[in-house]
Order: structure tokens, then sequence, then C-alpha cells
């Protein structure tokens, strides 16, 4: 399945506009230019929305019902960790209870070239808004099966991680809504930081009403010619609405995808009834068969043109408290200092006026 946005498209519109007016001319020459001009925007719109030739559900990558075998069945593809388990209609990461980890990760590493991931979750509990955590993530990372404190997989990770934060660790800002969906990618010196929501290494993101929501939530990745594409579907409309669009993203093969999530104080039931991995065929010019050729193998993840993710993170200033009592313990500081001196220097002219006698 090779998932379309939904909008008007931008030829369709100009064309239709573009043929209105085309019953009040005669001349022939001129509707002939016009059909051939409506033909032209028509195709180019139809060629934007085809840009993938086929697409294959891969089963070997994909986790879906019946989950049979999953987690202690040698055939199985996927391994659970933690609080994982397996139920007719999901496999549970965590339940809505307290300081609980669990993840599923897919046993086969990754070779494909242009793929498409498409997660069928649902996050939901009984704690009011904002006292329930703390959500959950999906991974394409080079190690597997690790416990550590970003959503319950390790940090300074490599590859790729989405996060759905379900959870405003950072309250002091209010300059988003949660729950908040991100990427980010990770080269095993980053770091995510928890209590800034990963807002330093974050390379886009969205907000998505995906808690305790009535519809089905899905969220969706494509990675084609180096771009990595989110989207969300969580307000019933089968429509995919663009939440990140990350360009000149370089990602090593051999990966595996996985899914987390930790509760801490706070809890809620995080689960994942599906994981659909789909293989894109896709186009590529001669020039770039050559790029990718000639590309040398790349090793660690890297987004070529970092500095358009770069966040400012303004440190925040002196309080006006505290520069009250810097201010007031330097003068006293110096004011010690002074009679200090004084003193010293009294001493040594009455030792050098003794001296003279
Ligand atoms: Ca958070």
């Amino acid at each position: 399945m090779v998932a379309t946005v939904i909008k008007p498209s931008p030829g369709q519109k100009r064309s239709s506009w573009v043929l209105y007016p085309m019953f009040h001319f005669i001349n022939i020459r001129e509707l002939t230019f016009l059909f051939f001009a409506a033909c032209v925007l028509t195709s180019q719109s139809l060629a934007n929305d085809q840009e993938f030739m086929e697409d294959f559900l891969k089963r070997e990558y994909s986790l879906s019902k019946p989950y049979r075998g999953l987690g202690f069945s040698s055939s199985s593809q996927w391994d659970l960790m933690g609080t994982a388990m397996v139920t007719p209609d999901q496999v549970r990461l965590t339940p809505d209870l307290q300081s609980r980890q669990g993840a599923v990760w897919s046993r086969i590493p990754l070779v494909l070239r242009d793929w498409e991931l498409k997660v069928h979750f649902k996050i939901h509990g009984l704690g009011k808004k904002n006292l329930n955590g703390d959500g959950l993530a999906v991974w394409l990372t080079r190690d597997r099966m690790q416990n550590g404190p970003v959503f319950g997989n390790m940090n300074q990770f490599i590859g790729l991680g989405v996060f759905v934060d379900t959870y405003p660790n950072a309250d002091k800002r209010h300059d988003r809504a949660f729950p908040y969906i991100s990427v980010m990618l990770g080269n095993g010196t980053l770091s995510y930081d928890h209590d800034q929501d990963g807002r330093l290494t974050e390379l886009g993101g969205c907000t998505a009403m995906v808690r305790n929501a009535i519809y089905n939530t899905f969220l969706l990745l494509r990675y084609s010619k180096y771009r990595l594409t989110l989207m969300v579907d969580v307000d019933g409309k089968q429509e995919w609405k663009h939440c990140a669009d990350i360009t000149g993203l370089r990602l090593p093969t051999g990966y595996f995808f996985g899914a987390s999530s930790a509760t801490g104080d706070l809890s809620d039931n995080h689960d994942i009834i599906s994981m659909k991995l789909y293989q894109l065929t896709v186009e590529r010019s001669l020039e770039e068969e050559k790029e990718v050729e000639e590309e040398e193998e790349v090793t660690v993840p890297r987004v070529v043109d970092m500095e358009q993710f770069q966040v400012v993170v303004q440190e925040e200033g002196m309080s006006g408290v505290q520069f009250f009592f810097t201010l007031l313990f330097s003068i006293l500081g110096l004011g010690v200092l002074a009679v200090v001196g004084l003193m010293v220097y009294g001493r040594w002219t009455e030792k050098r006026r003794k001296r003279f006698y």
C-alpha cells in the first residue's frame, strides 16, 4: 500500500481553471493549445501522485495479527522484551501501571533501499490528561533488545527514533501541545534529553491527538531517495497528514525495526497492533543511479545539511535576586580584601619604621 496524501492536485486545479473560459474561444488553434496545456498539467499531477511504481508488503519485516509464535517460537521474526506481551488483539508494550518497560524487535536486518513502514498503535489509559505517560517509540537502529531511558530503549542509539511523546516534561515551556510526535537521528554520541522532550535533537515533528482516541491511530514512515517523510492518520479521516519531512538523510542498511515504551510515575497502555513494511519500487534517473553507486558505503547515519536543524537554546539569564546577591558578595569580598590589605601594609610600615630607629 502506498500512502497518498489526499490534497487537491495543483495540476488539476489549474487545468480546470484554464478550461473554464475555453467556451468563449472560437479559434480552433487556441482550443488545441489549451487542450494540450491541460493534458500536460494533468499528466504532471498524475506523475507526482504515482511517484512509486509499485509496493510490496514484506512479511518478513512485518508484524500483524495473528501474532503466531511471536516472542517464543524460533520461527517468529520478532522478539519481545520486558513487560511486552501478546494478546489476540495487540502487542502490549506496557500495561497502564507504573515503572514498566517493554519492547518488540525484528530479528531480521533491513536491507531494502526504499521502503514504507505503517504502524498501527493505540495509547490509552485511565489517567487524566497530563497525568499519563510517557509514550512509545518506533525504531530503526543498529542495536536491538537494549534497555534504557529513551522510551524503554538505550540512549546514544545509532539510527532512527520516532517518539510518540504523551507527557510534557519541559513544562516550563508551552510552545507545543502534547501528545507530540518527533523524529531523531542518532549517531552514537547524540543524547535524547528526556527533560526537554528531545527538542534539542529533533529533526521535525507535529502535535497529534493520539491518546484515548476514538479512531484508529497510524503513523507512516517513508524513506526513499535520501528523504524521510513522517505522516500521521489519527482523526478517522483516512488521510495522511504531513508531520515531518527530512531531506539529505543517509541511513545505513542492516538495521532493525522495533517499538518500545516505558512508564514511570505516570502510565498508559501502549499497544502495537501492526507494523507493516512495504518495499517501494522507485524509478531512478541514470544520474541518480550513478550517485547511489558512487556513494561510499554509509556507516554512520547522518543528515547532509545538519545546520538546517540546529536548535538555538537560549541560556537563561541571571534573575534579579541572583544578580543582587552576586553584587553584594562581590562588594563584601572586596571590602574584606581591602581591610586585610591595609592591616598588612600598616604592620609592614611599622616594622620598617622600627628598623630605622
Ligand atoms: Ca516527554
